[in-house]
């Protein structure tokens, strides 16, 4: 390790040391090392040639249900092929050093439960709920995959409504509100924890890049994890320009070496 990550692991430690309350926002980098494309990257094989943000949209559904469903089977296939990596270890392994640890993830994965960490706010939904696309039930309708005769080619319709509605993910779209009682705990954790650590994004979708600035503003410090520059880098109070699954246990040890809560 290079002197100048040792410092910032160290600096990153000392402000950690001894606080109650921890934030940890997470984007698609820190599932990268688990083996899943980050949501931006160019995506492989036949997806290569589509931008997840024109798929991840209630349009692209209802033009084509198929695609997206599709698109979803893909991403499920993937997800379920892979397992959390050191990375998603350390920040579970955060809960026995600090009394509260909250994890609000944009990832739909559910690589952070798996991990083992207990408290989770799923800004973006998940890829394990499926639900009606017209909430035939006047409320979100869920459907259990289960239960259905379906393949991997064609969304299913939806097996409780008359509206002519379809299965799809339980996950927020482009253009969707985000899950209410979700953004309310994020909002709450951004103003009322003591460090936020901000690790894989790059902070451009919104409101979950606006955690850090409302977290800065309210006087927390901020730590960023991401082997690249984002726009909320300048307001972090120390940067890991590394992995999250090399600089994570780092990070770990670190805390673990003089016992966090001193
Ligand atoms: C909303 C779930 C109110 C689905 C996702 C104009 C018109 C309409 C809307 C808007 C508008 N302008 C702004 C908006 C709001 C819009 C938005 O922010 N658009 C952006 C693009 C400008 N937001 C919304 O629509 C949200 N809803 O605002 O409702 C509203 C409604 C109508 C109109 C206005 C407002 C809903 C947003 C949620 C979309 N759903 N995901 C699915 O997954 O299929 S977003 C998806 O992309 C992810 O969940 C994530 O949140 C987001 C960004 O991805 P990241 O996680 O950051 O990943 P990314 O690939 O971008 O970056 C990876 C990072 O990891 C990089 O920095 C990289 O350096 C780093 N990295 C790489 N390797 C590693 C690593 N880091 C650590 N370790 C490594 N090894």
């Amino acid at each position: 390790m290079d002197d100048d990550t040792k410092a910032n692991i160290e600096k990153a430690a000392s402000l950690l040391r001894g606080v109650q309350r921890v934030a940890v926002l997470s984007g698609a980098g820190i599932s990268k090392e688990s083996g899943v494309p980050t949501f931006r990257e160019a995506q492989h094989g036949l997806w290569a040639r589509y931008d997840p943000q024109q798929l991840a949209t209630p349009d692209a559904f209802r033009r084509d249900p198929d695609l997206v469903w599709r698109w979803y089977m893909y991403r499920r296939r993937l997800i379920e092929a892979v397992a959390p990596n050191p990375g998603h270890m350390a920040i579970a392994h955060l809960e026995a050093l600090f009394p509260q640890v909250t994890v609000i993830t944009q990832n739909i994965d559910g690589m952070h439960a798996k991990a083992g960490s207990t408290t989770i706010v799923e800004l973006h939904g998940s890829i394990y709920r499926w639900k009606c696309s017209e909430l035939c039930g006047g409320e979100t309708m869920f459907v259990d995959l289960g239960t259905l005769d379906y393949n991997e080619e064609h969304a299913p319709p939806c097996p409780h409504c008359e509206e002519g509605g379809y299965v799809r993910p339980d996950v927020v779209w482009f253009g969707e509100m985000l899950p209410r009682a979700a953004l309310e705990q994020a909002l709450d954790e951004a103003a009322q924890c003591d460090v936020m650590l901000v690790v894989g994004t790059s902070a451009m979708v919104e409101p979950a890049a606006s955690l850090p600035r409302i977290a800065k503003k309210s006087g927390k410090r901020l730590i960023e994890v991401n082997p690249e520059g984002t726009p909320i880098s300048h307001l972090a109070d120390a940067v890991l320009r590394a992995p999250s699954g090399v600089a994570l246990p780092m990070l770990l040890a670190a805390l673990n070496e003089e016992g966090a809560t001193q």
